[in-house]
């Protein structure tokens, strides 16, 4: 049977907390599936700027659950319905979909020690595992003990507790304070997984004011993050790593090959269609082969984007440019780019330990031999050149 993993609130915004939360109780009850279940937040709730809306809340809860793993997923249960909804109303609906789904319904202490009082307790009891969380260091345990007595004497219901190792030491409600605040946005964020932090940073959530033309690189990271998958960010770390140690040693401006390598891939994962479009916007011309290939309009969206949205310096944008194919008269900061990229400690192909070196002893050499290699996979998939990769090579053998 499939054991899936309950997990409701109002994720204004989704924290760092909610994600240990989340986690622990993947791994304590084995879970095959974890729903995160954004909830309708009453109109009166909270002062209007200060909250999200739903699809707001629904995309950040989609981001963190990208970075809890593949078997968590946000559903939009709760939030297509037009008012808030009782637990077991979700709980109904969810059984449709899963008619035999094991369910751990998680909570939190406070929702846990008062759930004789919910509507229909016992109708929920029936259908789920009750999984409230339990901070190992609030002494709340014998609390615990007597509820889950209680419960399974009155309601036959099953209990199932997460100890959960430390009590996270900031709500949401605080952090959106943090966020509101000129002089402690950054402090906010650090209490959000960095994609969540991206996206609020993006969308300028809970009165965040920040100039996306300004933003550190921690901030721009947290960009970065929440434009991609959570599995591409290793690629993009090692990336800024390599190519900040390769500035270093070839004599390059340090910040400008980082800020380059951050940004290199951001519109990785966006459709054909999308590259088009903002291409189309700023009038980029395009050769034919380009009209047709994502991997090769990658590196010109980001490369508008770091101009126009980032506001980065023509110099970045040049780099993030020729990332994949190259181009005739590479500057040094092109070319460490454009290594890094190709070398970063997650790469891993035939040759790879040969070319690191390389990087470090004759720059040209190296990417001589990297264009190669690309163009010796590319013609095995009968794959076109590009032309600037064709006359790159033939620049760097001419000389
Ligand atoms: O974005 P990354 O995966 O980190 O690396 P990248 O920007 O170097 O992109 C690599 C992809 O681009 C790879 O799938 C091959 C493709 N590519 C690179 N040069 C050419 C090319 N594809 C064509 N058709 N022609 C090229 O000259
Ligand atoms: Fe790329
Ligand atoms: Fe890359």
């Amino acid at each position: 049977m499939m054991k899936i993993g309950i997990y409701g609130g109002t994720f204004d915004p989704p924290h760092l907390g909610h994600m240990e939360a989340a986690c622990a109780a993947m791994g304590h009850l084995n879970l095959d599936h974890l729903l995160l279940i954004p909830s309708q937040i009453p109109p009166h709730k909270f002062l209007p700027r200060e909250t999200a809306d739903g699809s707001a809340r629904m995309e950040m809860a989609a981001l963190m659950a990208d970075g809890i793993g593949p078997r968590a997923e946000v559903s939009p249960l709760e939030f297509l319905r037009s008012g808030p909804s009782y637990t077991v109303d979700t709980v109904r609906a969810l059984r449709e979909q899963y008619p035999d789904g094991d369910f751990y319904l998680l909570m939190g202490t406070d929702m846990f020690l008062s759930f004789t009082e919910w509507k229909d307790a016992a109708n929920i009891a029936k259908e789920v595992t009750l999984a409230p969380f339990s901070r190992e260091e609030s002494g709340s345990h014998e609390l615990f003990a007597l509820q889950r007595e209680k419960l399974s004497g009155e309601l036959g219901a099953r209990v199932e507790i997460i100890p959960l190792p430390k009590i996270y030491p900031i709500s949401s409600t605080k952090i959106r304070h943090l966020l509101g605040n000129k002089d402690t946005v950054e402090e906010g964020g650090s209490h959000l997984w960095a994609a969540v932090y991206g996206y609020v940073l993006i969308h300028g959530l809970y009165g965040v004011e920040v100039d996306l033309k300004n933003l550190s690189n921690a901030q721009l990271r947290a960009v970065v993050c929440s434009m991609l998958k959570a599995k591409r960010i290793p690629h993009v770390q090692g990336t800024e790593e390599t190519a900040v140690s390769l500035a270093r040693h070839w004599g390059v401006d340090v910040q400008k090959a980082r800020r380059a390598a951050i940004l290199h891939d951001c519109t990785k994962h966006w459709s054909l269609e999308e590259h088009l479009a903002l291409c189309e916007r700023y009038q980029i011309p395009l050769t034919e082969l380009e009209r047709g290939s994502g991997k090769l309009l990658h590196a010109k969206t980001a490369a508008v984007l770091a101009e126009h949205r980032f506001g980065e310096d023509p110099e970045v944008c040049a780099a993030i440019e020729c990332h994949t194919t190259g181009k005739p008269n590479m500057t040094t900061l092109d070319k460490v780019l454009y290594m890094a990229d190709y070398v970063e400690p997650t790469r891993s192909f035939p040759g790879v330990e040969e070319l690191r070196r390389l990087s470090w002893d004759n720059l040209d050499q190296a990417l001589c031999v990297g264009i190669e290699t690309t163009i010796g996979e590319l013609s095995e998939k009968n794959a076109p050149i590009h032309e600037n990769t064709q006359m790159t090579l033939a620049q760097l053998k001419g000389t």
